[in-house]
């Protein structure tokens, strides 16, 4: 079974108050990081989710810098990724945060055309996908649209403890065009399909792929910076943008758990080094190499190195090393658990 990379942008939304598991960061700058394969779609938030039974962490970027929560998991993933001064390691703040008290703070998120945003409960989000935070864009995201929806109905307000004013004065907002579907093809598709509510499953997955697919080959921003622009040129302009601005930054995954044979959960590194496959020649390379049982698979490595599908050591006489490629074998730090 071969594992990709998933290649998330990852949202800085800033706290705006601080609940009280973090409230000894009183006066840091704290952002609840949403991971998105949308960045063009920022102009759209209204809100923000997070899983009222998840547990969170809030993690130092760097000593006396910003502040990160998101899951443990995410972080782990991203302290391989040169988000956090040391490679490998992420200094945690607070190992606690409840997903109950992120609910209900207001935020401040990038591009979006809502100056304050509420985080609200979703009780579908996966603590083993991304960061375990998502960002809401009714407009465009048939599961957003229909937990959105359904929150606007006071029964579920009162159920779930949220003041209407969190979500009352929020629409969705049209951003991107379809042709033969139009803006918002979120509530376009899940009206046409009669997606019953968030517990939908079924009616939601279709209503997804067909807003994902159409949007990404047929839409056209009609909002925000780069509005004229195709979906798919808005895409890479949008994340540079924010990750210029410092509101953003690159988030990659396995796409599905991989566990080594050392039997740790296994992270996307990046490091400088190049690999090989040990089952076949690589390049002219001679298979003398061995998989690491420490560290990560599907590097997706810096531009200067061989892709890494299995995280195979470097074969050191292999003339098809790039110039400047590390031919030590892997002496990476095996993760903490
Ligand atoms: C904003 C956004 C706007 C998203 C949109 C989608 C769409 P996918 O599409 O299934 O491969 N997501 C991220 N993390 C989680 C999580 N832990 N649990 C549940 N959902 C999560 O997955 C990528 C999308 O799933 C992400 O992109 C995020 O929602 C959500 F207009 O961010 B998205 C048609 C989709 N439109």
């Amino acid at each position: 079974m071969r594992a990709r990379t998933h290649r998330y942008t990852g949202i800085k939304l800033q706290l705006l108050e601080l609940p009280p598991s973090l409230a000894a960061l009183r006066g840091r700058t704290v952002y609840a990081i949403a991971a998105t394969l949308r960045p063009e779609t920022m102009c759209g938030q209204t809100n923000c989710w997070a899983l009222p039974s998840g547990t969170y962490g809030a993690f130092e970027q760097k000593p006396g810098g910003d502040v990160f929560v998101c899951s443990h998991r995410a972080a782990r993933n991203m302290a391989f990724q040169d988000a956090f001064a040391a490679f490998g390691k992420c200094e945690v703040l607070v190992e606690r945060v409840p997903g109950s008290e992120l609910i209900g703070l207001p935020l401040r998120a990038p591009l979006c055309s809502y100056e304050v945003i509420y985080m609200l409960p979703l009780l579908s989000i996966k603590m083993g996908k991304g960061t375990g935070i998502v960002t809401s864009v009714p407009s465009d995201s048939p599961d957003d649209y229909a937990a959105f929806t359904e929150l606007k109905k006071p029964k579920k307000q009162e159920f779930y403890g949220i003041k209407p004013e969190w979500i009352e004065p929020y629409e969705p907002v049209a951003i991107i065009e379809i042709a033969g579907i139009g803006t918002c093809a979120a509530e376009a598709m899940c009206t046409k399909l009669g997606v019953q509510g968030p517990g939908d499953v079924e009616r939601l997955a279709e209503a997804h792929d067909v807003v994902y697919t159409q949007g990404f080959y047929k839409g056209v921003m009609v909002r925000g910076e780069f509005a004229g622009r195709t979906v798919q040129e808005a895409k890479p302009l949008c994340k540079a943008l924010m990750v210029a601005q410092g509101s953003a930054l690159t988030y990659l995954e396995p796409d599905k758990e991989v566990i080594s044979r050392s039997d740790d959960e296994c992270v996307v590194a990046l490091v400088d080094q190049w690999c090989a496959r040990r089952t076949r020649p690589h390049h002219g390379c001679p298979a003398r190499t061995m998989p690491c049982p420490h560290h990560a698979l599907s590097a997706p490595c810096p531009a200067r190195t061989m892709p890494c599908p299995h995280h195979a050591l470097p074969a050191p006489d292999c003339p098809a090393a790039p110039a400047g490629a590390r031919r030590t074998p892997c002496s990476a730090p095996r993760p903490a658990r």
